[in-house]
């Protein structure tokens, strides 16, 4: 199949989701062309059948907001000409699947079919502020195929976008090879010189994540166990969370390491990864810490229940609840033998339900049925 991969090219999950799946593609034969506005991070070095193609907007004194979405309709419509596509996959629905909707309707019936993957705040948050909720609505409605990372996500868009067509869960992926807890580019001990613990967080560091308490709850289980904590990304909660810090008097044991591409080299060093977020449709990051042999202490929400089980491979509480989060944490790292069948149990998770092989296939299924019907 030829398929055009469109999404994000940051470091963000739903835009790793799309690299993996394009290079997954890639590697079983399928011709995979991604569309973005920058080169993927994950997009690393040439591998054969992927291409790259890039979008352009053009500048205009007139336009306070350059129009993206038009650039990238038109970019779709001249790849498709020119490669001619089977599929258009687009990742995150704001404003990728209208765009693939509009490229569609230029072709007039010739074109490919599209396959929109929902990945989190398209549909909780960003989708529903309601200069955007009909354009969602009615480009989910329009896309031949719609999937989403979690059971949690495709009842939450049928629900609140009052959806009636099919929608398919394909949870997200790892390469349990690659995050395999073997840590092979950075030592340790740099980061727990006096053998602490060591927690992790990585995110865009927006509001949903919470990184408030991420700091709270780290300056609650250093009262107990002595710690540090590595924070890994950008964005705007940072400076929030290093004010805390300073405030709390942790400040000299919290990393910030800004973001990084090469996270399974990090993962496999840490003891416990941290995602206590208000929101979270999946979850990717704590799949791949779960896939290096880090159990995860979270919320319970959204779809995070789906991947990690409490009191198994991780612990996850009601969003807030910082006091129960670090309690846990507590009892995890002071207890050889939990942190042991913890550690092993978040692997056994992984490889054994989130495997990328067995789970990029799926959507080589899901792309055979969508061309068949
Ligand atoms: O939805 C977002 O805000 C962005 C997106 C991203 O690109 O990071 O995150 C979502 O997609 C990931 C990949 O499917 C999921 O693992 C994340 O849970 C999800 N984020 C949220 O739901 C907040």
């Amino acid at each position: 199949m030829k398929i055009a991969m469109v999404c994000y090219p940051t470091h963000g999950g739903s835009g790793v989701v799309a690299t993996e799946l394009g290079l997954g593609l890639a590697k079983m034969g399928h011709e995979v062309h991604f569309i973005s506005y920058s080169s993927p991070f994950r997009l690393r070095g040439f591998q054969q059948n992927v291409y790259y193609h890039e979008v352009n907007v053009s500048a205009y004194p007139l336009f306070k907001y350059p129009p993206y979405d038009l650039s990238l309709a038109t970019k779709i419509l001249e790849i498709t000409r020119e490669y001619n596509l089977d599929i258009v996959h687009v990742h995150y629905a704001i404003p990728h699947a209208i765009s693939a909707y509009l490229a569609k309707q230029m072709l007039k019936g010739q074109g490919p079919k599209t396959v929109t993957t929902l990945h989190g705040t398209d549909i909780t948050l960003v989708g529903q502020d309601k200069t955007f909720y009909e354009v969602v609505q009615f480009s989910i409605e329009e896309s031949d195929g719609v999937t989403t990372v979690s059971n949690y996500l495709t009842e939450r868009t049928k629900r609140d976008f009052a959806i009636k067509k099919d929608i398919k869960t394909i949870y997200n992926f790892v390469d349990t090879n690659r995050f395999s807890g073997v840590v092979t580019n950075c030592d340790a001990r740099l980061f727990k010189p006096n053998n602490e613990k060591l927690l992790i967080h990585t995110s865009n560091f927006r509001k949903v994540k919470r990184l408030p308490d991420i700091i709270r709850i780290f300056a609650a289980v250093k009262k107990h166990v002595p710690s540090r904590l590595l924070l890994v990304g950008e964005g705007p909660e940072r400076q929030t969370a290093h004010d805390l810090a300073v405030e709390l008097g942790v400040h000299d044991d919290v990393l910030f390491l800004g973001t990084q591409d090469y996270i399974e080299n990090l993962l496999g060093c840490a003891d416990v990864f941290l995602l206590p977020s208000s929101e979270e449709s999946f979850g990717l990051a704590a799949l791949e810490a779960m896939s290096c042999e880090t159990p995860v202490v979270g919320s319970t929400v959204g779809g995070i229940p789906e991947v990690v089980d409490h009191n198994l491979n991780g612990f996850l509480h009601p969003v807030g609840d910082v006091e129960a989060m670090s309690n846990s944490i507590v009892e995890l790292l002071t207890n050889d033998g939990m942190i042991r069948d913890f550690k092993h149990e978040a692997r056994k998770k992984a490889v054994t339900v989130f495997e990328s092989s067995l789970l990029v296939p799926e959507y080589e299924k899901y792309y055979l049925k969508i061309l068949n019907s």
